[in-house]
């Protein structure tokens, strides 16, 4: 196991009331104990000031989780400072100097793993739930910490093992065996129920990895309809370059907002036109690359000009299928804000006088599912289900093993439906795939 010690701060950037350091490794009471004007005690908030060379560094509550009950294991320090950037990176560089090194994004949580404190897919839980974009997705995220989606995978598991022992003396011992029709029966139920507990996790999880994922939309359209206007509305601040000169707006701009206490990405793009200017060029190319990323297109125009050939040469021209029509400049016309939902569906708006901006909103907001029982979801991610459809492509062979009386085969379907699932949790996982899933956490998780 790794032991060195490592340190980083685990509250959001910037200022705050208070602020958390983290540490984690082995024996960190005699490694720091000298920059604590008290002992610490385990598991005890404690008033201490932080010293080191008779600088006092702030005046904070250290809590000592002694190894093993700790979140990763190992001996855990948390320091409660106050909330100033300055003052927890001061301490930071301090814990450096003293042996201890700046952790990486999920070393954490990674070493709480690697210690069996949790199994990888709730170490992933952990992430989903601090990278959570709406209240729902919060619920599954949780629902999958609590274990709820270990517990249902494992219970699979537990069907597919005690089946793959029967078969095992099934093909090792024939002379034991039922009739050969009281064998099949009995096997065929048991593959029944495995893909039945299969079909449901499946059910949920592709529910749950659709929550999981954060939805991006881009406004896209000919130079000056209005687009990045429109995106400073959403924003409520000047954050886009606004300029009546057409193709200034060279580059796609990301910007992540939260509608509706819902957290979207927005995309803000080049405008699409025929141009020789290089820069240009490059620009649109990279409007196509946020079409192709995004989950929903707002095609602005500006209503003066009218939805002209040019237009809908881009939308055929770049394949664009999944979009609303966003007229703006309404006020040119004198109309009132409003919608049409016929298909694709009209927006029509002002920018320039922040009229209509609303319908934007509510449209994104109609774009996240309701799930009525969000108490059966669980964050999944691509990997899970990815796993599962293998599993459920070896079950789904099974029926017909059996009425072949191909036992040997089925048994192997089996052994492979066992691994992966098995690898859902993180049972032999290969280093590559843990390198991935922990350098996707935030430092100090
Ligand atoms: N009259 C009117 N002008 C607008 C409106 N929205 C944007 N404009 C103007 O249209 C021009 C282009 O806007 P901009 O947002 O840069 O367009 P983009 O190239 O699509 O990003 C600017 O001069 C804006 O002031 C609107 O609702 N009404
Ligand atoms: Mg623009």
């Amino acid at each position: 196991m790794k032991s060195n010690a490592i340190c980083a701060i685990a509250t959001a950037k910037g200022s705050s009331a208070l602020g958390v350091i983290r540490i984690s490794g082995d024996n960190l009471d005699s490694l720091l104990s000298h920059i604590f004007t008290k002992k610490l005690s385990d598991r005890r908030a404690v008033l201490t000031d932080i010293i080191a060379n008779n600088i006092i560094y702030d005046n904070c509550i250290v809590i000592l989780y002694s190894s093993p009950k700790s979140y990763t294991g190992e001996d855990v320090i948390e320091i409660i400072t106050h909330g100033n950037p300055v003052i927890m990176h001061s301490i930071i560089e301090l814990l450096c100097k003293n042996g201890v090194s700046n952790a990486a994004p999920g070393e954490f949580t990674e070493r709480a793993f690697l210690n069996n404190k949790i199994s990888l897919e709730k170490a992933e839980a952990v992430s989903d739930l601090i990278s959570a974009s709406d209240i729902q997705a919060v619920r599954a995220a949780q629902n999958s910490l609590n274990g709820k989606f270990y517990d249902e995978v494992n219970e699979v598991l537990s069907c597919i093992v005690s089946l793959r022992a029967q078969l095992e003396s099934i093909i090792n011992f024939p002379e034991d065996d039922d009739t050969p029709d009281l064998t099949a029966k009995k096997i065929t139920e048991q593959v029944e129920r495995i893909t039945s507990l299969l079909e449901n996790i499946l059910i949920n999880s592709k529910e749950g990895r659709t929550l999981n994922h954060k939805r991006t939309y881009a406004f896209i359209g000919k130079p000056n309809s209005g687009k990045s206007s429109i995106v400073n509305c959403l924003l409520r601040e000047d954050a886009s370059i606004v300029t009546s000169v057409a193709g200034t707006t060279r580059d796609s701009i990301e910007y992540e907002l939260s509608i509706n206490n819902k957290i979207v990405t927005i995309v803000d793009t080049a405008g699409i036109r025929a141009t020789q200017n290089k820069v240009e060029i490059e620009g649109i190319e990279r409007s196509v690359k946020a079409v192709l990323k995004a989950d929903k297109i707002f095609y602005v125009v500006d209503i003066s000009r009218g939805l002209d050939k040019d237009d809908q040469a881009i939308l055929k021209n770049y394949n664009i299928t999944n979009y609303d029509i966003v007229f703006n400049k309404i006020d040119l016309k004198g109309l009132e804000p409003r919608v049409i939902r016929k298909s694709p569906y009209e927006i029509y708006l002002s920018a320039i006088n922040n009229i209509g901006i609303d319908l934007i909103r509510d449209r994104v907001d109609e774009d996240f599912i309701q799930v009525e029982k969000v108490e059966d979801l669980y964050l999944a991610r691509s990997r899970h289900v990815d796993h599962l459809i293998d599993a459920k492509e070896c079950i789904n062979r099974c029926p017909s093993h059996i009425s072949d009386c191909k036992y040997d085969i089925l048994a192997e379907d089996m052994r492979n439906a066992h691994i992966a699932l098995s690898s859902i949790l993180g049972q032999n996982p290969t280093e590559e795939l843990l390198n991935k899933i922990f350098t996707s956490f935030c430092i100090g998780k």
